[in-house]
């Protein structure tokens, strides 16, 4: 886990404003923050926290089928999304509840997704671009990058106005470097000086096989390979997430091309619900990196700037609403009708979906005739 890497970090473990060198280029885009912009941030974390420990409990309590946890990544998400601009698309993998919420999705629409209530969730339209989730490791890379690809050819990047200059933020994991897809979608970013930062979320864990075993070196570096900028920052600092990754979605706005992030977490939570971490990575190894709590650390920084008590006891009495909320509104969700399933495989109507729906009408009601 030792690293002589040159991490980007700007607040040291306990909190204090100790830039690293290769932090002096992006700092001055986080050093004018003034104590109501830093407490928006760690509400944004407290309120993350909060759901997602919600969500997984609902789901222990047998109300959603499956939750990935976020619990850890709050920094790297809430960084990362508070760079974009309403603009941008991002397009997520499946643990990016942070980013979600920052970008107007109703934690509801996670939860009922992560239910099987829902095939997708939401409309991106209508919350902040923010895309859909994918389960399947590593495609969104290329979804993205095609998607970048088209606002180039639609000219809507690098016209010089940084707000309407669309730029794509993709979020992937460790493990998801070792996909063909991933390294497709950074061959041709690079090939099209896309718009768009790759956002690589390194929490140390593949489900149960660790990062060393998915990569021989440092994963920022293999940006180099891909002819691309590669960064490394410490994923727990909000503060450095934030900077790094406004400054690099500003060069892709302004056409100088993609660029890699790779954030430095970790998962603290189960891999998902169906999954014990305890039967793979030892206790002291999550004790190491609970110490190096993202929102401990932001809380930290301001306690040291004088910021009192109440203010972070009122952050956590409204991320608790927030949680308690999302529970009753779970509480009251209802079945969807079965026919539902067939209204949208097909943008158009098409035969055998209508002559299977009109089976499955049939079968479900002879139930009724029998009662
Ligand atoms: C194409 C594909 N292969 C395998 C899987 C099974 N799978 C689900 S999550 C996962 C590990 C992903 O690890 P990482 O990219 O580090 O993301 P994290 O879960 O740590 O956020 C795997 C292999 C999958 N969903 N899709
Ligand atoms: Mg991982």
């Amino acid at each position: 886990m030792a690293s002589t890497d040159p991490v980007v970090r700007i607040l040291s473990h306990d909190g204090a404003l100790a830039p690293t060198p290769p932090a002096e280029p992006y700092v001055d885009r986080v050093a004018a923050l003034d104590e109501q912009a830093l407490l928006g941030l760690l509400t944004d974390m407290v309120r993350t926290r909060a759901v997602d420990v919600e969500a997984a409990n609902l789901q222990r309590q047998g109300h959603l089928a499956l939750w990935a946890p976020s619990y850890g990544q709050e920094a790297a998400q809430i960084g990362s999304g508070r760079a974009t601009r309403p603009q941008d698309a991002i397009f997520p993998a499946y643990r990016e509840h942070g980013v979600a919420l920052v970008r107007g999705v109703d934690p509801l629409d996670l939860v009922r997704m992560m239910r099987g209530l829902t095939h997708s969730g939401w409309d991106p339209a209508e919350h902040g671009g923010f895309r859909q989730y994918t389960l399947v490791i590593g495609s969104q890379t290329l979804h993205a990058t095609g998607y970048a690809m088209g606002a180039q050819f639609d000219k809507a990047t690098a016209t010089g106005d940084p707000e309407r200059d669309e730029a794509v933020l993709v979020y992937f994991g460790d493990g998801a470097t070792a996909q063909g897809d991933t390294n497709e979608a950074l061959v041709f970013a690079s090939s099209y000086n896309t718009p768009q930062v790759f956002f690589l979320q390194n929490n140390h864990w593949a489900i149960s096989v660790p990062v060393e075993r998915q990569s021989r070196t440092p994963l920022y570096r293999r940006a180099a390979g891909f002819g691309m900028p590669g960064v490394q920052v410490d994923g727990n600092d909000v503060l450095a997430v934030l900077a790094v990754t406004g400054a690099l979605l500003d060069d892709a706005r302004a056409g100088r091309g993609p660029a890699l992030i790779e954030a430095l977490t970790y998962r603290v939570g189960a891999h998902t619900t169906a999954d014990d971490p305890t039967r793979y990575r030892t206790a002291e190894e999550l004790a190491t990196w609970t110490e190096r709590d993202p929102i401990l650390r932001l809380r930290r920084h301001l306690e040291g700037r004088g910021v009192g008590r109440e203010l972070f006891e009122g952050v956590d009495a409204e991320a608790a609403d927030l949680a308690a909320d999302l529970r009753r509104r779970v509480l009251t969700l209802q079945d969807p009708p079965v026919s539902l399933m067939f209204a949208h495989v097909y943008q158009e109507a098409h035969p055998l979906v209508a002559a299977e729906q009109a089976w499955q009408a049939e079968y479900e009601a002879s139930y009724g005739e029998q009662a």
